[in-house]
């Protein structure tokens, strides 16, 4: 099965499952991670998802033999592939947590990068690759490395596609939490199962939140976020937090 979903204590776990070929997408594993995440969208008993690869790759990126055999545009492949599986990541109002535990090339970099909280272990390296095929990138990656890195940043490592270390990463504010190898597995278990256990509904509408406020203005931003606070006034998390105050206890929270 080249894509794995599982999930245990409220995470969904989707692992890219190819590992002889460090995991690169085939049109099938990019129509099936669609279809998880949107299924995991309306899954009440998924509160996090966790996107990560088997064996030693995060994700090469598309599987270039599968490029050149099918006759089509790369507009028209990424259009019905690549762009509404980012674009689904980016707006799904879950976390989602993006975790390498080895390289990251080409479009596995967008996906990596589209990640609300990027994971690497120590020996994760990214190499944006798209311009060693002469190609520029697709999936957001000049959209989010140049908010996430900056310009130049970006330039640099579009343009050269040299291998950055997962500490490099974290220094360039590409990765949120960098884990030691030997204890990757349970450090991101962790994570993941903390993240799910919060309250889930607003962590939800924060993503909603951050993304409102990468297009629009301040003033308009202040009203949005005004109204998102009575959204989240009408959940059943917001009333346990406040009672949990009262009471001097930790919260349990639901997701709702
Ligand atoms: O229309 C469209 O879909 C356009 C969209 C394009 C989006 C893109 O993602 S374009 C960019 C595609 N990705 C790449 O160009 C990366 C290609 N891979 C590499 O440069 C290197 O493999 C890595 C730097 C990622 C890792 O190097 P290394 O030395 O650790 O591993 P390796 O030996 O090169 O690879 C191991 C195996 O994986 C190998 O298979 P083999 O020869 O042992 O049978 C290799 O061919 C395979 N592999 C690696 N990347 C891909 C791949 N097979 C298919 N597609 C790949 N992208």
């Amino acid at each position: 099965m080249p894509l794995i979903s599982d999930i245990n204590n409220n995470v969904l776990y989707l692992t890219l499952n190819r590992p002889e070929k460090l995991n690169a997408l085939t049109d099938e594993m990019l129509t099936g991670l669609l279809s998880a995440f949107k299924k995991a969208e309306k899954d009440t008993n998924v509160r996090t998802i966790v996107l990560q690869g088997s064996g030693k790759g995060f994700c090469a990126g598309q599987d270039l033999p599968d490029l050149e055999s099918k006759n089509r545009s790369f507009y028209e492949h990424i259009n019905a592939l690549y762009m509404p599986l980012v674009s689904k990541m980016r707006s799904l109002e879950k976390p989602i947590l993006t975790a390498a535990n080895g390289v990251i090339a080409g479009a596995g970099s967008a996906l990596f990068l589209a990640g609300d909280l990027r994971v690497c272990s120590t020996r994760a390296t990214l190499i944006t690759a798209f311009s060693k095929i002469g190609l520029p990138g697709d999936t957001g990656i000049t959209w989010m490395l140049t908010r996430q890195a900056g310009w130049n940043r970006a330039f640099e490592l579009l343009t050269r596609s040299e291998k950055v270390s997962a500490h490099t990463l974290k220094d360039l504010h590409l990765c949120e939490h960098l884990f030691e190898e030997s204890t990757f597995e349970t450090d991101l278990i962790a994570l993941a199962e903390q993240m799910a256990s919060g309250p889930t509904r607003t962590y939800g509408l924060i993503k909603r939140a951050l993304n409102h406020g990468m297009s629009s203005g301040f003033e308009e931003h202040l009203e949005y976020e005004a109204w998102l606070m009575d959204v989240a006034a009408q959940t059943a998390d917001h009333a346990e937090g406040m009672t949990a105050f009262k009471e001097k206890r930790a919260p349990l929270f639901v997701g709702k």
